[in-house]
């Protein structure tokens, strides 16, 4: 598929998509959220493609929503297109792992995208945001949502309701960052935990990030249930058997992702 809107490579098991509206920030615009969905599909259902990481420029991560395309909507245009649920969907159902590598700027819909990933890395330039309050909006892709869950209410009230910025490290010690590195070394930090994260067996990967986010949707009690079936399904796997004996016999497993 030819993007315009999006870059699209694969490094190994690795599939690698920026972000590239350069110009605006890589401000997210109906094209963009639409490319970054077939990417996604095409990743999904690739079996050589492991894990997946999403990054913008040095600059910007995304600086949220297209701001000129939404500034002459009214309540029944974004009714109507249901904007926002129609193409995100993609990004949230993905079964797969995405690493998103944040630089710049992660504002609005920037920030809500990156939450939507599995894990957030960051460079020490990256400010976190949910600024839509300037706007007279409130953020409509999950930041009053996904933020108080991953940083607390006090937190991500401050962040809604005052507009301002986290910066890296404050985000890392807030919780929403697994890692902040240099930003020059941002890109190879997220592919090389994407590469690890692609070496292990596949089906393994997909149990684990789906029994983490049924952390977030049910009670300890139906999450620990869930955790144990999933458990005992992997028992079913060949790169179990292939794990367990790679260990024992003190050698690197050999995973064919079945
Ligand atoms: N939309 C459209 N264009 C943008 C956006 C944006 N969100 N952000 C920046 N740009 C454009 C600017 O208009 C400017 O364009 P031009 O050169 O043609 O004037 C260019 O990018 C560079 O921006 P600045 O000159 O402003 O760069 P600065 O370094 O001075 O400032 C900032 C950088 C602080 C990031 C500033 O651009 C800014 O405040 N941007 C807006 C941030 C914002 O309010 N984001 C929230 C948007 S609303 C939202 O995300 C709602 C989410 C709903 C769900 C998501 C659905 C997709």
């Amino acid at each position: 598929m030819d993007y315009q809107t999006i870059l699209v490579e694969r490094r190994a098991r690795v599939g690698l998509i920026t972000l590239n509206r350069p110009k605006a920030l890589n401000a997210l615009n109906d094209a963009l959220i639409d490319e970054l969905g077939a990417a996604l599909n095409g990743f999904e259902h690739d079996d050589d493609i492991g894990a997946i990481v999403i990054t913008g420029s040095e600059k910007a991560f995304a600086a949220g929503a297209d701001i000129s395309a939404m500034a002459d909507w009214d309540y029944i245009d974004v009714y109507k297109s249901d904007f926002i649920t129609r193409n995100w969907e993609r990004i949230k159902s993905c079964r797969k792992p995405i690493i998103a590598a944040v630089a710049g700027f992660a504002l609005g819909g920037g920030c809500e995208l990156a939450m939507m990933c599995d894990i957030i890395i960051a460079a020490d330039t990256a400010r976190f945001g949910q600024p839509e309050v300037k706007l007279g909006i409130l953020p409509g892709a999950g930041g009053t949502q996904r933020l108080p869950r991953a940083i607390g209410k006090a937190k991500a009230m401050d962040l809604c309701l005052t507009a301002r910025m986290m910066d890296a490290l404050e985000a890392e010690r807030a919780g929403l960052v697994s890692r902040v590195v240099p930003a020059e070394r941002l890109l190879d930090e997220a592919l090389a935990a994407a590469d690890t994260i692609a070496s292990y067996s596949l089906p393994v990967v997909m149990m684990i990030k789906e029994s983490v986010n049924r952390a977030y949707e049910s009670s300890l009690a139906e999450g620990l249930l869930f955790e144990r079936r999933v458990f005992h399904a992997a028992f079913s796997l060949a790169d179990k058997r292939e794990g367990m004996s790679a260990f024992l016999e003190k050698r690197a497993a050999r995973f064919t992702h079945r």
